[in-house]
């Protein structure tokens, strides 16, 4: 089956008005690489683009309780061809979720050490600034290291073999994991977190920034059941910044239906494979509980190739030969010589999830930089400011 398009900003809401892009400087004109896009600019007014030739598909771009679970999700070995089917969900969404991959004890290991870096991060942040907004943290982000690789808990995240499987399946043997953390939301967090996309299109060089393969992808894992009040990641089927023309809307300009476009209600032990590129945002947390999501995150063989490029200075004020360019658009974490998982931790996996294992294995325990960053704690509130049009994370920088 082919990607199917969405531009879902671009259609008219239901009663007739667009929507509007005012305020936050959205560019609600975009066309999601778009092969066969109309883009027929019907609403010259209001600046939008209207595309009316939905697949059935695209006639539900929002997720919502009833539908998105049949549509978006696999049980791993629930027959023959699981593995192609969720390969092919991912294709056509950019995410797809795996149910039952990750066993009970895995999940439980997982969710104490989630728990034990909490309340470390807490330490370091005692006004409760969070990393992204108040109440949202990242564990890469806060790691002295930038990640979880060298945590023990963490291999089960790496050795998933039903999401080895799917990763095989989607992007060949080639592809090769290059980092590890994951995110946490505490209970209590009332506010939303804007829609973005973890990828910018100037880390993507020009010939990638297509729908398909995903340049990057990340795996995050349920280790708690999560409700719809339980702070469930949100997330716009098909919707992804490939280039500056497909940013999402900020956040006091989304629908209720985006903003309700939620991954729940899901059991712990689901695997959510995700173009980094796709449209997605927290969700307030209402229980008192911090909700977690940890993971793993992998570079496709091309991406990976663009990445090993040696004229890469990976400086922000250094000039870079690849990028042709005073600074390097890629980040000092993505450089392959960024060995950061554990050659203990690496001697417990299977020999499949080795052989993906290679450019960030370090050679000895002893060079890895270990605990939080002391000043990683920074105030940001992307409900009141939005996506954001700058280079890294989109609302980061
Ligand atoms: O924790 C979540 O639900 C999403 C967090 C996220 O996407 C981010 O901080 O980049
Ligand atoms: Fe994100």
């Amino acid at each position: 089956m082919e990607p199917v398009p969405v531009n879902r900003w671009s259609r008219r809401r239901p009663g007739g008005s667009a929507a509007a892009n005012s305020n936050c400087n959205n560019n609600s004109s975009s066309n999601y690489n778009n092969s066969n896009n109309n883009s027929s600019n019907s609403n010259s007014n209001s600046n939008t683009n209207s595309n009316n030739n939905y697949s059935t598909f695209q006639e539900a771009p929002v997720l919502s309780e009833q539908h998105w679970w049949s549509a978006f999700s696999v049980t791993q070995g629930s027959d023959a061809s699981w593995a192609l089917r969720a390969r092919e969900v991912f294709k056509r969404a950019g995410f797809v979720i795996i149910l039952d991959a990750l066993g009970a004890g895995g999940c439980d290991e997982v969710l104490q050490a989630c728990r034990r870096i909490e309340r470390e991060m807490l330490r370091l942040d005692p006004e409760l600034l969070g990393c992204r907004d108040p109440g949202r943290y990242s564990f890469g982000a806060a790691a002295r290291s930038g990640s979880l690789l060298h945590e023990p808990a963490w291999r089960h995240l790496l050795d998933c073999q039903p999401v080895l499987a799917v990763l095989d399946a989607a992007l060949g043997k080639d592809w090769r994991f290059c980092g590890a953390g994951g995110d946490f939301v505490r209970g209590g967090s009332v506010h939303y977190q804007a829609l973005h996309s973890d990828l910018g299109p100037q880390r993507v060089p020009l010939e990638q920034r297509v729908d398909w393969p995903p340049p990057k992808v990340a795996v995050n894992f349920t280790v708690q059941p999560i409700g719809a009040d339980f702070g469930p990641m949100r997330i716009l089927p098909c919707c992804k910044v490939l280039d500056r023309g497909s940013m999402p809307p900020c956040f006091p300009i989304e629908s209720e239906a985006s903003r309700n476009s939620k991954l729940f209600p899901l059991p712990a032990g689901a695997a959510i494979l995700r173009d980094l590129r796709v449209w997605h945002g927290g969700t307030p947390n209402l229980t008192p509980e911090t909700r977690f999501l940890p993971n793993v995150e992998l570079l496709s063989p091309k991406y990976a190739t663009y990445i090993d490029d040696d004229d890469h200075s990976f400086g922000a004020q250094t000039h870079c030969n690849a990028c042709k360019a005073s600074a390097c658009v890629l980040p000092p974490k993505d450089h392959a010589g960024s060995a950061l998982l554990c050659p203990k931790v690496y001697g417990m996996l299977s020999k499949a999830c080795q052989d993906h294992c290679q450019a960030v294995l370090s050679a000895r325990s002893e060079d890895i930089p270990r605990g939080i960053r002391p000043h990683y704690a920074r105030l940001q509130q992307t409900w009141l400011k939005g996506s954001g049009k700058g280079s890294g994370k989109g609302y980061h920088k």
